[in-house]
């Protein structure tokens, strides 16, 4: 189909192809657009929703979250079944007041792993 496009289209169409083929690298890294709980927010416990969406798809299985409660140990969270490609989802239980960092490290489309912080406080 291409080669078909590329007879009738000639040079035009071969620049449109490269240029969908291939996206500019930075473009693709995972960006944090969206979370919840949010930074810099105060949430109800002991029991939270986590969402986090992403500028581009995500490879879950490939891709961590952890929350690191007040004065205490970090803890990986199990994610739950991705709703859309660019969107995380976790649970977390049993959540005393205080001041909490969600980390996460996601694995984009393009291979590339990207990482970063969400604090937010529990009341
Ligand atoms: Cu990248």
């Amino acid at each position: 189909m291409l080669s078909h496009l590329l007879e009738k289209g000639g040079p035009w169409v071969l620049g449109l192809a490269l240029l969908l083929a291939v996206p500019p690298a930075a473009l693709a890294h995972a960006i944090l657009v969206e979370a919840s709980p949010a930074a810099g927010s105060t949430v109800s416990g002991p029991d939270l929703e986590i969402r986090l969406r992403f500028n581009s798809r995500i490879d879950g299985p490939r891709s961590h979250l952890t929350l690191v409660p007040p004065g205490r140990q970090a803890r990986k969270l199990a994610l739950g079944k991705q709703a859309a490609p660019e969107v995380l989802t976790a649970r977390a239980g049993g959540l005393a007041p205080g001041a909490y960092k969600l980390r996460w490290q996601v694995l984009a489309a393009d291979g590339h792993i990207t990482r970063g912080e969400v604090p937010f406080q529990v009341k």
